[in-house]
């Protein structure tokens, strides 16, 4: 597999003041980056570097703890990163926000879901809104830098929407306030990645 290490598809200050320019720069030239080399360390000269991630993710629990640490902090925050925008799609649309309509009774009920998984998230880890294999749509949290993907992790799926909650993501502006920081990113979340894979699935 080619892995590679993409730019912010934003700029660094456009999510202000929201999450600050600072914030998204370490976030993403050192902390992303930092997984991605030991990633690729990691997995040079293996036969995991002609697999894809997912396939890592599934057989992660075969794999050296440095693999799923630094691969899954490669695939959490590139996926992570897309779920943000400067002129994002603030609210779902189409059929991902009738199937929350169903699920959790409305939008604002989904974000009290995740805000709740992420305030129940002891240490550093990321929430998810996945897609399980029997059409379930769900709200999970998983530990560190695993993720939905991992076929050791206990519900499993098809990641849709993520919010890193590890304090890296929110200690410079909010210092140990985890909530101010899940309340203030439903102001720069974007939708359309998330629309997007749910009608491919
Ligand atoms: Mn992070």
């Amino acid at each position: 597999m080619d892995f590679k290490f993409k730019d912010l598809p934003y700029a660094s200050d456009s999510l202000e003041p929201f999450i600050d320019k600072t914030t998204m720069e370490t976030h993403h030239g050192k902390h992303h980056r930092t997984y991605y080399d030991n990633f690729i360390k990691a997995i040079k000269d293996t036969p995991q570097a002609s697999w894809s991630l997912p396939e890592i993710f599934s057989k992660i629990s075969t794999l050296p703890a440095v693999i799923r640490n630094n691969g899954g902090g490669h695939y959490n925050h590139g996926f992570f990163w897309d779920c943000m925008g400067a002129n994002g799609l603030r609210h779902p649309t189409g059929q991902i926000s009738q199937h929350i309509d169903k699920t959790f009774g409305s939008y604002e009920a989904l974000i009290k879901s995740m805000t709740t998984a992420g305030l129940s998230r002891f240490g550093s880890g990321f929430v998810w809104l996945i897609m399980q294999k029997n059409g379930t749509l769900s709200v999970i949290s998983t530990p560190n830098q695993n993720n939905p993907l991992m076929g050791d992790e206990p519900v499993q799926g098809t990641p849709l929407m993520a919010i890193d909650v590890w304090e890296h993501a929110y200690y410079l502006r909010y210092q140990n306030s985890r909530i101010r920081y899940l309340d203030a990113f439903w102001n720069v979340v974007d939708w359309k990645k998330a629309s997007a894979l749910y009608d491919a699935l």
